[in-house]
């Protein structure tokens, strides 16, 4: 077998350049040119379109409605208030309007058009926002912890996500020049040791858990670091690499996996460590088969000791023992809680991660006049929510009453824990690759589940249930307690049994599920857990227990 084509296009686009700036003043389509497409993603952006009017467009002999997806590089997950002004307007500006809170921490707005994209990232730079890399064969967004209140070292944790985040940055000067009409700088400037011209051979996500917590599902992550605290210190931390969630249907050689154990490294070690395994990954990644080149296939193929010895050879720092540590939760922690410092925080939930002004609550217009006090930050968590953060005790009330106006507090607080803890996937109309829906349809679907929870008592029970409109596993549906995974249009594989705290996979139940299907599956499962179960047994641990898959 030969190099994919995008390791090609990588080769030759002139250090991810091609042909970007000619295809942006091509007036006549809103599409971008073929290669391009490939190059635009390493820039943080995708070019799509609307699904939902594919068939008018073509019957009408249109073009296809295109427009670009932009998603912005947000390591830790933090935004000041004045950048959430800035986010807030180039949504109205330029965007659907609603604001989309990723599984890795981040935001994307949709639907821009091509002449709308220079303005748009110009807007994000003047707040030192960017979307360098936020997509691509590169390290993507680098998630960490995210509720201050978990633990007094999350700010050393948070910048250790920056400082990945900075390191793993490709050199090149590309976005300057094409988004922002920064002048060329000299090639010697530009030389990168890392990705040199070939990047890697897929994309790359690195984790950071702080125990007892796992709101970041670390093990999915192609590196999952875990902080080790001893005697209220960070002294290094556990590292386990190649977890991924994507296969594909029909493909048995396409899997998802949890990322294994390598050890402890000291914290002064850990970005050599991390920078090494991306090395190992650069050079021994699959470079054929885009369906088998990320890092966990690079493990199984060199096998966990091999790997371990790689790095190590690379790095010079050998791996001790990993440590012990614990995990206990993994979903949000909603409503206030007041971190060491004494200051205040609210998790609000954003059902499915969207962020827009509706008719029961005004998310939008909540979080723009918070961020118009200048009193509180925002922090994106994994599981699509928001943390309206780092108040100060005397300003609590007037973000309180804020929240309460706008609906934020009553919707956060009503919801049930099975709908708090759902995750779904964006799906359509926007993702090219979605089979079936997700965002649009978990929350119709959490409505009825909660009524066959409420039949057996169960309406307090901390269930997780996800859903991906693909098996590429964007929602994580394979680490759900119960995960539906899209096979087309209405219907859905069901997997069951995973962990509640990340520590193990689901297994495929039933397939090809439409939904009177999926609740009569439900109405029997979770009959028989709400009388069999052992005390506080989780429903992950019962279907295991049972050997129901
Ligand atoms: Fe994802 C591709 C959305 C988290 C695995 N993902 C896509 C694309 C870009 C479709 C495409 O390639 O054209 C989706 C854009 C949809 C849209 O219209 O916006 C998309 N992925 C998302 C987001 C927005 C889902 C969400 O609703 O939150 C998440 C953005 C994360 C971010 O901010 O960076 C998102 N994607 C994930 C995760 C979860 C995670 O990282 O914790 C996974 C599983 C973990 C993993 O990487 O294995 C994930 N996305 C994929 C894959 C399968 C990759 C694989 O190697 O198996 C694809 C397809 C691909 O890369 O070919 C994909
Ligand atoms: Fe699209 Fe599939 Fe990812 Fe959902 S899981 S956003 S359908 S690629």
């Amino acid at each position: 077998m030969s190099e994919s084509i995008v390791e090609k296009i990588k080769k030759q686009s002139n250090h991810l350049r091609g042909t970007l700036k000619e295809s942006l003043l091509d007036e006549h389509t809103g599409a971008i040119r073929e290669s391009d497409r490939a190059l635009i993603k390493f820039h943080g952006m995708y070019m799509q379109d609307d699904r939902d009017r594919r068939e008018e467009r073509a019957e009408k002999k249109l073009e296809r409605l295109y427009s670009y997806m932009i998603r912005l590089r947000l390591p830790g997950g933090l935004l000041t208030a004045q950048q959430w002004i800035a986010l807030h307007e180039v949504t109205n500006a330029y965007t659907t309007g609603t604001i989309k809170i990723t599984t890795r921490q981040t935001i994307q707005l949709h639907g821009i058009l091509k002449h709308h994209i220079k303005p748009t990232i110009k807007n994000f730079d003047t707040v030192k926002l960017d979307s360098i890399a936020a997509c691509g064969d590169v390290n993507r967004n680098v998630i960490a912890g995210a509720h201050p209140r978990y633990s007094p070292i999350h700010e050393e944790v948070f910048a250790y996500a920056g400082n990945i985040s900075r390191m793993l940055l490709p050199k090149t000067n590309a976005y300057y020049e094409i988004w922002l009409d920064k002048e060329k700088i000299t090639p010697e400037l530009e030389k990168d040791e890392l990705y040199e011209d070939r990047y890697f051979p897929r994309k790359f996500k690195v984790g950071i858990a702080i125990p007892p917590y796992n709101d970041v599902d670390v093990f999915t992550n192609d590196v999952a670091l875990i902080a080790i605290i001893e005697k209220n210190k960070l002294t290094g931390f556990n590292i386990a690499a190649g977890g991924g969630m994507g296969m594909t249907h029909g493909n048995a050689s396409t899997y998802p996996r949890l990322a294994s154990m390598l050890g402890f490294v000291k914290k002064d070690d850990l970005l050599e460590t991390v920078y090494a395994i991306a090395t190992v990954q650069r050079d021994f990644g699959n470079r054929e088969d885009r369906k088998l080149a990320r890092l966990k296939y690079t493990i199984d193929k060199l096998g966990v000791e091999g790997f371990r010895k790689e790095t190590e050879k690379r790095s010079g720092i050998i791996f001790s023992e990993g440590k012990k540590y614990v995990f206990t939760k993994r979903q949000d922690e909603y409503s206030w809680h007041q971190n060491h410092e004494g200051l205040f925080y609210y998790t609000a939930f954003v059902e499915t991660g969207r962020v827009y002004d509706g008719e029961n609550v005004q998310f939008k217009k909540a979080f723009y006049e918070v961020a118009k006090t200048g009193k509180a930050q925002f922090r994106f968590t994994c599981n699509q929510n928001i943390i309206i953060s780092d108040i100060l005790p005397e300003n609590k009330n007037e973000i309180e009453n804020i929240l309460q106006k706008f609906g934020v507090i009553a919707i956060t607080e009503s919801a049930s824990p099975v709908r708090r803890n759902a995750i779904a996937c964006v799906a359509l109309n926007t993702c090219p690759l979605a089979l079936a829906e997700s965002q649009r349809y978990l929350p119709a679907l959490i409505s009825k589940i909660e009524l066959i929870l409420k039949k057996y008592q169960l309406e307090n029970e901390e269930l997780s249930v996800r859903m991906t409109g693909c098996p590429n596993g964007c929602g994580r549906s394979v680490a759900a307690e119960i995960g539906f995974v899209g096979t087309a249009l209405g219907k859905y594989n069901m997997h069951i049994g995973a962990d509640a705290i990340g520590k193990r996979l689901n297994k495929l139940y039933k397939e090809n599920l439409e939904e009177p299907a999926i609740l009569d599956e439900l109405d029997v499962l979770l009959k028989d857990f709400s009388t069999n179960r052992n005390e506080n047994e989780p429903f992950g641990d019962y279907v295991l227990r049972k050997q129901i898959v």
